[in-house]
């Protein structure tokens, strides 16, 4: 993820300080062969870039003690004097951001990642504290970058400026009281998601649980009552977190017109190298190309819902929300024993081959330190089985990377990982993944891993996120970020498209599957359950907080303006009602967390496009659907010079190097999903697909 709240570098977290200067320190290694001589080179320069501005910094203190003037004296955190800020070129202001940024980004970082990962009321301090201090810092920047307006600059430099504004999803408003405010609100917003629970009972008989075993009810019970009750227990969780959201949404908008933006929602729709405007029309044309298709997903999913809650399986022709085996109903995975078009024809259960290798990693550990079952040691064997499985799923997930050239992963994020859920202390479950430092040389992800598919395909998204990292980390730190926030989502995901049956066959997963239309079909589904379905909600969560942002949805609208965005785009409906007593956005954690969405919507674009343009790299012939380009040195050389890039060029041209074309476009997921698209209006014929969105409140 890119960082959590206001800045960037955590993947999923939410920030995102988007800034590009000109200053190429070095020649991007477009070759793999050239990773590890850049990232010498890149941090001897750092060292160097930082000696010369301390020499600048020394020059300047002599000068100002000659003239004993007060204003020359460097700021009490270092930064230069206004004597001395006067004299900066553009070029050397964009080369001092970038140093005082290396200098930050360690402590910033490294008080997200305790918070995260250590819940209290002491982390929950340091991190907004950290947070502030980083943004305030931020704010400088873009103060001390106005005085070149309107001066002759090089166009890398003068888009280094412009993206400096950009760089934050939390933009900070002037009053430090109200910053400070602000960084508070997030952090304890966060922290509420992470320690979320549900709890039943009263006395002996009280339980409580948290998202996770949450989860695996929807996962694994086809229980109605069960579904509802677990689903409905975990939204209780953001009931409290309305007031702060409220204060949150007025704080930011604040921050973003100090930047000179209409609303918090302008500024997160400016970051894409064409204005607000035009990329919200994109998101509708994009939309307006692959809806046909979820709606015939969409009508297929309700007639078996049908057929297995009879009378219960729909409400209004839309989808009951606790019932698509997801808290959210972004992923339908879960839904496979109900919706396998061939049930007989393949076998594609991962998650069961998941949990019978953790179960056989649990027996060898059982009878190895079976010394230990004498005392209360069965539940730390059973979690010293669990840490080597996610790690072995983790190397997995590496060996999908290297088997394209790329670096095995440092040994330090072996160290620095969190790969499972701790038992004595809540955490953020929610993965992510992190770059620590500008040399990227601690980077981790952060998980509570588990035996299933859904956390094995995780595993490989995060993985793209750190690979990025690795991949751009030679660039000076304002150029070290996606081209966009939705190539960073894709990364990863380009990767899961290739894990066809074949691929999870030659890791002994699936057994081998025998070829034929049947077996197309079931493959097709798997990739969509999770793909197609992820589409509207890819979209809905950005449309319901641009509205709230923008003011169109007011605070005692939020919940109806969220499930009327849900019934709109999803066609998935609540069972019960949901009024204004519930915060139902606050129960997805991009929205306490600040992390905006429209990437991940963007990105189930984009990674069909990479997708294909890889597996043409690979030499693919046939169809879309059946390449996987694993162990394919081309297509990794391809995909590694796209990533080195990061963010030191307007994304169309990165786009263009990649694939050839300028243009998000949806046309290779038409292409991919073709055969279930026939297959599923075959399917649906003589039905009445759609719903009638307005009927689900
Ligand atoms: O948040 C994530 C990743 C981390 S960037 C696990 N994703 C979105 C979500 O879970 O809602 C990946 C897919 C969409
Ligand atoms: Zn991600």
């Amino acid at each position: 993820m890119t960082r959590v709240r206001g800045s960037r570098r955590a993947h999923c977290c939410p920030r995102r300080h988007r800034a590009r200067c000109h200053l190429r320190l070095h020649r991007a290694p477009t070759s793999l062969r050239g990773f590890r001589a850049a990232t010498r080179r890149h941090r001897r320069s750092i060292v160097n870039q930082a000696t010369r501005i301390a020499l600048a910094v020394a020059a300047g203190l002599a000068l100002a003690a000659c003239s004993r003037a007060p204003s020359t004296a460097p700021g009490p955190d270092g930064t230069p004097s206004q004597a001395q800020l006067e004299k900066e070129t553009a070029d050397e202001f964009i080369a001092r951001v970038n140093t005082e940024f290396a200098q930050l980004m360690p402590e910033y970082t490294a008080s997200q990642w305790v918070a995260s990962t250590y819940i209290n009321g002491d982390s929950e301090l340091l991190a907004s504290k950290g947070n502030e201090r980083f943004l305030a810092r931020t704010q400088q920047w873009v103060e001390q970058s106005r005085r070149f307006e309107g001066k002759e600059m090089s166009p890398a430099t003068e888009r280094a400026i412009g993206l400096l504004r950009l760089g934050t999803a939390m933009p900070p408003p002037r009053d430090p009281a109200k910053l400070s405010e602000l960084t508070r609100l997030a952090s304890r917003m966060e922290g509420m998601y992470g320690r979320g629970e549900y709890c039943t009972g009263e006395g002996e008989a009280r339980s409580c649980r948290q998202l996770g075993a949450l989860e695996d009810v929807l996962r694994d019970s086809r229980d109605y009552d069960r579904q509802l009750d677990a689903w409905q227990g975990w939204h209780t969780i953001s009931m409290p977190m309305r007031e702060d959201y409220t204060r949150f949404v007025s704080l930011v908008n604040e921050g973003a017109r100090d930047l000179g933006f209409a609303d918090a929602g302008e500024l997160w729709r400016a970051g894409y190298d064409m204005t607000p405007v035009e990329l919200s029309a994109e998101t509708d044309r994009l939309w307006s190309q692959v809806e046909p298709l979820y709606e015939q997903l969409h009508c297929y999913a309700r007639t078996r819902l049908e057929a297995k809650y009879p009378g219960r399986g729909s409400i209004n022709g839309m989808l009951p929300a606790h019932l698509m085996g997801n808290m959210w109903q972004q992923d339908w995975s879960n839904l496979w024993s109900l919706l396998a078009p061939y049930p007989r024809a393949s076998q594609l259960d991962v998650s069961g081959a998941l949990e019978r290798q953790f179960q056989a990693t649990l027996n060898e550990h059982l009878v190895r330190e079976s010394a230990l079952l004498e005392t209360d040691g069965r539940v730390e064997v059973a979690r010293g089985a669990h840490l080597e499985h996610a790690r072995a799923m983790t190397r997995k997930a590496e060996e999908f990377y290297t088997s394209l050239g790329m670096p095995a992963l440092p040994d330090d994020y072996w160290t620095n990982t969190q790969f499972i859920k701790p038992r004595d202390r809540d955490v953020v479950c929610h993965a992510s993944a992190w770059q620590m430092d500008a040399d990227a040389t601690d980077v981790r992800t952060k998980m509570c891993i588990k035996p299933n598919e859904e956390d094995f395909t995780t595993i490989y998204h995060e993985l793209g996120h750190v690979y990025y990292y690795l991949a751009y980390g030679h660039q000076p730190p304002l150029f070290q970020n996606g081209a966009h926030d939705g190539f960073h989502e894709a990364i990863g995901d380009t990767i899961v498209l290739a894990m066809t049956p074949a691929y999870l066959q030659s890791i002994g997963l699936v057994e081998g599957q025998a070829p034929g239309e049947e077996a197309l079909i079931n493959a097709q589904m798997r990739m969509a359950l999770s793909k197609v379905a992820f589409l509207p909600f890819g979209l809905m969560i950005d449309r319901w907080r641009w509205g709230v942002f923008d003011g169109s949805i007011t605070p005692d609208n939020y919940n109806r303006a969220w499930w009327e965005l849900k019934a709109r785009y999803q066609g998935v409906a609540p069972v019960t009602p949901r009024g204004e007593e519930f915060f139902d956005p606050g129960a997805k954690y991009h929205v306490p967390g600040n992390t905006p969405y429209t990437r991940y919507f963007l990105s189930h674009v984009l990674q069909f496009q990479f997708y294909k343009a890889l597996c043409d790299a690979a030499g693919h012939q046939g169809p879309l659907n059946e390449c996987s380009f694993a162990g394919n040195e081309a297509a990794g050389a391809k995909f590694w010079a796209m990533l080195s890039k990061g963010n030191s060029q307007p994304w169309q041209q990165t786009m263009r190097e990649l694939t050839g074309g300028e243009q998000m476009d949806a046309s290779a997921v038409l292409e991919y999903f073709a055969p279930l698209q026939t297959w599923l209006v075959e399917q649906n014929e003589g039905r009445t697909c759609g719903w009638r969105a307005s009927a689900g409140m």
